[in-house]
């Protein structure tokens, strides 16, 4: 081994440098004109080692004599004569230029014996030609690996409009001359270099045969995008695929199955067209071999282990995947074109084409069990991407599957979409990230050549819809979805790749849209001359079973029996669909949580325990915050003084925010519960206040997470760094959290701000998402937020926003009832909360597990009041027995009597400490009340009731920091007025309307801090207003 490197190191040609030293030696170059035009080669005669000084070999066509001669060293009988005597002569020390030799035995009077070996020699000795022309047909092959699918067959209609601009594609017969090769060439056998099996058992082929069975390979129904990947094992693994002579045969079988998928798939559509004529399904005419194509990916996957696949899908064939894929029975698919079927879940439920679906069953072909679910999703394209991605991952780390063998996602994407979502660049973009893998995804695009009425032409810049999966080097197989053996091949491969590799791949279904948009649009006012060609399509199933036929794989009978044999099964199901009264949502859950709820689907109860902790677990927990707890490991200087603060803090038995937070997540970790809080630099924390992730300062990428040292049988914490997303990370955790009830699962946005790049989870997912899909999700969104004077970004979580999307109605006093609290957490859709004290905080995490339901939980968290000296909680209020104050009532001096206050301040968050200080600077304890609504929706109605009955002499304000338009005051007012009976006005003391969420001027911010303060104790401010 070591000898054969050092002969191959010997054959390669000078560095820069060392060319330098002995330029003087060089000679003239040589110029060879060819058909392809001009070529010079530098005789190179600078080799150290002097049997290497030979004059073909420079830089490119070292590599291909090294190739000779390992294959030389393996066998001397597979390379060239003229080779094996050159290697034998170049072994032996041959003095530079002597290694060669004209071969004995070869003469012209044998080559008109063999012609093929004759043209190795050729005419004669012209060693430099030899290497160039096999050079010359290396470059051909490559260039067909590169660009091959460039000039395959990919569009059934034959009029793509795929624009390679530039980048002509030089294959085929007519084309060698571009590689100095002719005509005369093409019956010349050329040894294959190793980056190609096309030979199959055979090292070397005709010129002539090299093309064909590139073109087989490269250029018929399968074009495939590979080369850009930088890593030779893979490429090699594709090629291995693509180019073997013979790897798309397909057995009887096979090709019987694939029929019957394709009928299947076929006839389903006709199905609902011939019965609902009128309704929209987003048919998948024009692209049936979706069906088979996806089969096919569940089979394979299967078979390789995977036992739970997770998809999600667009509009496009989704009921046809429901249907023939999922196997979701076909009376409940039918029973939802009935207009007059009535609800039977409370909230709005959803169109047919949006919800999900979970089933688990037999895989036929393997004979094991398979779990599939299709994620429920909104109108939103591609906007259900991560959230798959992050069910997946939920789902494989619950079973500890850490190289996902055992669960993997598939994703399917409209083209425009594909192309034009920058959500879909987010989610490629997690594929590798440590604690977001899910270790490949099979993507399938049904590219059918429209968005709608859009051309692709004018909606996107990059030649295929593709083009994005291109970052993380995904390959991408496009494929003639006319041609079904073909599709099914490409699939089998994708399923393989990310079985070998773990890594994401793309199946471009080239197809076409036989209807409109949807099945009553008419699409030949905006695509004429496509809509033409399209009508003169023949199917593809009839296309398929033409070819079986043909072939005698199946006759022509059993065709017909096989479509009277799925039509049967469509009428009886439609017959049993009739008597379908009541459609329930909850047969259209995609994540059920078997054993979380009653049999029927209710909570197990309607009680919240408290949610405090022993003071020992206090202390315990406390402990682990402030140490670290490995050993051997330095820690930074600044953070030593850190956790020595919260080892003192611990000590005079207070938390502050970070520690009510540790507390939290520490209790529950202990108790089982799982914890993932992901976001941009959660680990340390935006504001350097949390640190949950030590690194060792002499160590590289040694780190501690302590939240994972707190006792053995704990349940793990994963904290994690996110990538720059919030669209892609917010959907990610948000599927995360779907997986199961018993993880708290946090996203934290940087600053509040940034959510509204998450808009589309929030508006789509999370607000309505059990409304529409009878699905429960206890995700918390952490959003700092707070007007500090640092301008208009940074400043607002926009509350106003999360709180004008709340269910409950301002306009209603609800009943209130013993465990009313609880009810009304029941029935709301998402909970609201701006904690003023890190105790409360604390309540609050820990009641989201502790809850018999979850809901979606959004908290604005602060900044300032990370350090906030007051901002602090004793250890009592955290106690067994203390609970979440959704109100914090006043409980100071003017408490004490309560009937002499003049004015009761309602209030949330950090403005809190902004009045009490103002108050006491006024001296104005006594006549002024404040009380902060910690949650504010739903909204505390009994206790908000109860305050200003106890203040009954006081007049009523809201004060906020924020700007009149924005923040809390639209929502709470009404609520406030409803809640007092209307008896009194609402005063509002806080900024002024204001398009921008804080002004930029320092000044002018503590001016208007001033000014609203002024408002909020001046006993007549109001007077004018009265
Ligand atoms: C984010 C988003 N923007 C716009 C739309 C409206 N819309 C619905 S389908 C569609 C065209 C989708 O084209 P493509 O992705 O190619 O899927 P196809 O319908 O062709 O299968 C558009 C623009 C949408 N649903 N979602
Ligand atoms: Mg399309």
């Amino acid at each position: 081994m070591h000898r054969l490197r050092t002969c191959a190191a010997r054959l390669r040609p000078l560095t820069a440098s060392q060319a330098a030293q002995t330029v003087g030696q060089q000679q003239r170059p040589i110029t060879v004109t060819s058909t392809g035009g001009v070529r010079t080669f530098q005789p190179i005669r600078c080799y150290t080692a002097p049997v290497a000084s030979e004059p073909f070999l420079n830089g490119t066509s070292s590599n291909y004599v090294e190739e000779m001669y390992y294959a030389w060293l393996e066998n001397p009988k597979s390379v060239h004569k003229s080779w094996d005597v050159f290697f034998r002569n170049a072994n032996a020390g041959a003095p530079p230029g002597a290694a060669y030799q004209s071969p004995l035995g070869l003469t012209a009077a044998s080559s008109l014996a063999a012609p093929q070996l004759s043209s190795l020699v050729g005419a004669q000795p012209n060693v430099e030609k030899l290497v160039e022309d096999h050079l010359a047909v290396q470059s051909l092959i490559r260039a067909y690996q590169v660009m091959g699918h460039h000039n395959a067959q990919l569009d059934p209609l034959g009029i793509s409009c795929v624009n390679f601009d530039d980048a002509p594609v030089n294959t085929g017969f007519q084309d060698v001359g571009f590689y100095g090769l002719d005509e005369s060439d093409l019956d010349k056998v050329f040894r294959l270099p190793t980056t190609t099996f096309i030979g199959g058992s055979e090292s070397a082929l005709p010129l002539k045969e090299i093309i064909r069975r590139l073109e087989m390979s490269y250029c018929q129904h399968i074009g495939v995008e590979f080369m850009f990947i930088n890593d030779l094992e893979q490429c090699q693994w594709i090629r291995q695929k693509f180019e073997t002579p013979g790897v798309m045969q397909f057995t009887l079988e096979e090709k019987r199955t694939l029929l019957a998928r394709m009928v299947r798939s076929t006839r389903f559509e006709e199905f609902l067209q011939k019965k609902w004529s009128a309704e929209k399904r987003f048919g998948l005419e024009g692209c049936e071999s979706l069906i088979p194509a996806l089969k096919t990916i569940i089979d394979k996957s299967s078979e390789n282990g995977v036992e739970n696949v997770i998809m999600g899908m667009p509009h496009r064939g989704r009921l046809n995947v429901l249907a023939n894929v999922i196997r979701k029975e076909l009376e409940q698919i039918f029973c939802q074109f009935d207009s007059k079927l009535e609800a039977a879940d409370e909230g709005s439920g959803d169109v047919k084409y949006h919800l999900g679906m979970y089933h688990r069953r037999i895989n036929r072909v393997t004979d094991r069990n398979i779990t599939l679910s299709l994620m429920a999703n909104p109108s939103h394209l591609e906007a259900v991407d991560p959230v798959v991605q992050g069910k997946t991952k939920a789902e494989q780390f619950y079973c500890g599957d850490n190289d996902g063998n055992r669960v993997m996602s598939i994703l399917l994407h409209g083209d425009a979409a594909f192309a034009g979502q920058g959500i879909v660049y987010e989610t490629f973009h997690l594929s590798d990230l440590p604690s977001y893998t899910t270790h490949g995804t099979v993507h399938v695009v049904v590219n059918n050549q429209i968005g709608f009425t859009t051309d692709p032409r004018v909606a996107r810049s990059s030649p295929y819809p593709t083009d994005v999966a291109r970052v993380v080097n995904a390959p991408i197989f496009h494929v003639n979805a006319d041609d079904p053996e073909a599709v099914i091949y490409v699939c089998k491969v994708a399923a393989e790749w990310r079985a070998t590799f773990h890594k994401d791949v793309v199946v471009d279904l080239v197809s076409y849209r036989r209807m409109g948009h949807n099945e009553m649009d008419e699409p030949m006012f905006t695509q004429p001359l496509m809509y033409k060609q399209i009508k003169k399509q023949k199917p593809v199933l009839q296309k398929y079973a033409e070819k079986l036929i043909a072939e005698g794989a199946v006759t022509r009978q059993e065709y017909e029996e096989e479509i009277a044999k799925y039509d049967k099964i469509c009428e009886e199901a439609h017959a049993r669909s009739k008597d379908e009264k009541i459609l329930h949502i909850k047969h259209w859950l995609d994540s059920p949580w078997p054993g979380f709820f009653t049999l029927d689907g209710q909570p197990k109860s309607m009680s919240c325990p408290s949610t405090g902790l022993t003071e020992e677990n206090l202390n315990h927990i406390g402990q682990v915050a402030s140490s670290v707890p490995v050993e051997d490991f330095t820690i930074h200087g600044g953070l030593s003084r850190i956790l020595k603060g919260r080892a003192e803090m611990i000590r005079n038995r207070t938390v502050d925010w970070a520690l009510g937070e540790y507390m939290a997540f520490g209790s529950l970790l202990k108790e089982g519960t799982h914890i993932r809080l992901s976001g941009q630099d959660v680990e340390r924390g935006t504001f350097s206040h949390r640190h949950h992730v030590l690194h060792d300062q002499n160590v590289d990428k040694r780190i501690c997470i302590p939240m994972n040292h707190l006792a053995p049988d704990q349940a793990p914490y994963t904290v994690c760094n996110s990538s720059l997303s919030e669209y892609g990370v917010l959907g990610f955790e948000l599927g995360f959290a779907m997986a199961s009830p018993n993880a708290l699962i946090l996203w934290e946005a940087q600053f509040g701000d940034f959510h509204n790049t998450a808009q589309c989870i929030i508006d789509q997912f999370i607000c309505p998402g059990q409304a529409k899909w009878v699905r429960q999700n206890g995700i918390v969104l952490l959003l700092p937020h707070g007007m500090e004077g640092m301008g208009p970004e940074h400043s607002s979580a926009r509350p106003e926003r999360f709180l004008q999307m709340c269910n409950d109605d301002p306009d209603v006093m609800p009943a209130i009832t013993e465990d009313f609290a609880v009810h009304q957490l029941y029935d709301c859709n998402w909970i609201v909360v701006n904690c003023s004290s890190p105790g409360n905080y604390f309540h609050v995490l820990r009641r989201q597990i502790l809850l018999p339901f979850r809901k979606p939980l959004i908290i604005f968290t602060p900044k300032s009041l990370l350090r906030h000296p007051e901002a602090r909680s004793s250890f009592d209020e955290m106690l067994p027995g203390t609970h979440f104050q959704r109100l914090i009532p006043e409980a100071g001096v003017a408490a004490e009597r309560p009937e002499e206050v003049k004015r009761l301040i309602f209030c949330t968050g950090k403005v809190y400490y902004e009045l009490t200080k103002e108050r006491k600077n006024r001296g104005m304890e006594g006549s002024v009340a404040i009380a902060r609504i910690e949650q504010l929706s739903p909204f505390p109605f009994d206790q908000v009731k109860s305050e200003s009955e106890r203040f009954c002499n006081a007049d009523l304000v809201w004060c906020q920091e924020e700007h009149k338009n924005q923040g809390y005051y639209d929502y709470v007012k009404p609520r406030i007025r409803t809640t007092i009976q209307r008896a009194k006005p609402v005063w509002y003391a806080g900024r002024e309307p204001a398009a921008a969420p804080a002004t930029g001027n320092k000044n002018t911010h503590l001016m208007e801090l001033r000014r609203f303060l002024d408002n909020a104790f001046g006993l007549d401010a109001f007077k004018d207003q009265q």
